[in-house]
């Protein structure tokens, strides 16, 4: 979530997106394989000067993205950009690693990006071609059945949000922390989904180090006031733009568009977020509630993959109940840190090494085989 504004590179104009309904072309594919031969395989690499290729083409279609960190980790992440937009991405892709991600990108040319500051060493990728525009009733039953989720979250963010505002506005420290994890929760949920409307994740959850001092705003600069500084001194206007932003979001979400892959995608996003920001302490680095956002990042994972999981149902039912049995597993060994008390679980700081390397088994288990999912779903968007 470290992004600066996106430079008005190329124009958003004609560049859409459309969910490809491929006929089923007989034959049976290797269902566990990440890749498959329906769709563009595309393979950029990070180094330390920024991303290869710069210059990339693909058909118009399903796509699976390749990303590996061949640097010594100075760029771990690649975006694909239709103007501001991120339409798919992988995040900390650190030295030596891969990572993957599928889209269905219709014709046009869209901004590829690995370095979190834009600028040189952003490549462009141009897709050419037409494809099949007609949405099987059952993807759009899946892409219907997120979004419900989604609204149903921003819906949730904007009236936690509310009194957790008013408290910050009015003064009431103890208030204003009995109310934040309310508020992180459905955020967390569906944060892969914020993070594809430019800086706006930024400036509603940015940790003090992903910005610039003077654009730190949003939920952590409140928490940091609370439970560091012991003071809402000159929070009220902090407390006002997260209001706004939140509300941003909740329109934002109501007309974005969303291909089913996306979703897997997020899915696996969410995942990424516990690892790298929940296991390690650093999301509520203040309060120390990361196991709240875990849970929730974890459940917006979950739900995700349900709306898309009909899709595979005949590609790889097994999978579906594999990844279903994994999740069940997470939620099992965050049950033993669960408390009746504020916040709900115990704070990160009561964890030890073996507790956070046994969240993290679990985790790590469970991202395995999701991550097989988007590339299944981008090449058989069907029935
Ligand atoms: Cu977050």
């Amino acid at each position: 979530m470290n992004r600066v504004p996106l430079r008005p590179l190329l124009a958003a104009v004609g560049l859409g997106l459309v969910a490809l309904s491929v006929a089923a072309c007989g034959g049976s594919s290797d269902s566990t394989s990440a890749s498959s031969s329906d769709s563009t395989q595309l393979t950029f690499t990070l180094t330390d000067a920024g991303c290869e290729p710069v210059k990339a083409s693909a058909p118009a279609g399903p796509i699976d993205f390749t990303v590996e960190n061949d640097g010594t980790g100075k760029f771990t992440e690649l975006e694909i950009l239709d103007g501001e937009t991120i339409l798919g991405e992988r995040e900390n892709i650190i030295e030596g690693a891969k990572g993957s991600f599928s889209l269905t990108l219709e014709e046009g040319e869209y901004a590829v990006r690995c370095q979190e500051t834009g600028g040189e060493g952003e490549g462009v990728l141009k897709v050419t071609g037409q494809v099949e525009t007609s949405k099987s009733p059952q993807i759009e039953k899946s892409i219907a059945d997120y979004r419900s989720y989604l609204e149903e979250n921003t819906d949730e963010l904007t009236a936690k949000t509310k009194p957790f505002v008013a408290a910050v506005i009015a003064g009431d420290i103890a208030k204003a922390k009995q109310l934040y994890p309310a508020a992180r929760t459905p955020y967390e949920r569906i944060e892969p989904v914020a993070e594809s409307f430019g800086d706006l994740d930024p400036r509603i959850d940015a940790r003090e180090n992903d910005v610039e001092p003077s654009e730190f705003g949003g939920f952590h600069r409140i928490e940091k006031a609370l439970w560091e500084e012991g003071s809402l001194k000159g929070m009220a206007p902090v407390a006002e733009e997260l209001e706004a932003n939140v509300a941003e979001l909740e329109r934002k979400v109501k007309g974005v568009k969303l291909q089913a892959v996306q979703i897997a995608n997020g899915a696996n996003e969410l995942l990424t977020e516990v690892s790298t920001s929940k296991i390690t302490g650093e999301e509520e680095r203040y309060s120390h509630i990361d196991l709240v956002d875990f849970k929730a990042n974890v459940e917006g994972s979950q739900v995700a993959i349900e709306a898309v999981a009909p899709l595979m149902a005949k590609t790889d039912p097994k999978l579906v109940e594999e990844i279903e049995a994994d999740f069940e597993a997470v939620y099992a060994s965050l049950e033993p840190y669960e408390t009746k008390e504020w916040p709900g679980f115990v704070l990160y700081e009561e964890l030890d090494k073996a507790d956070t390397r046994k969240l993290a088994q679990g985790i790590n288990t469970l991202a395995e085989k999701l991550s097989l999912v988007p590339a299944q779903i981008a090449k058989g968007e069907q029935a």
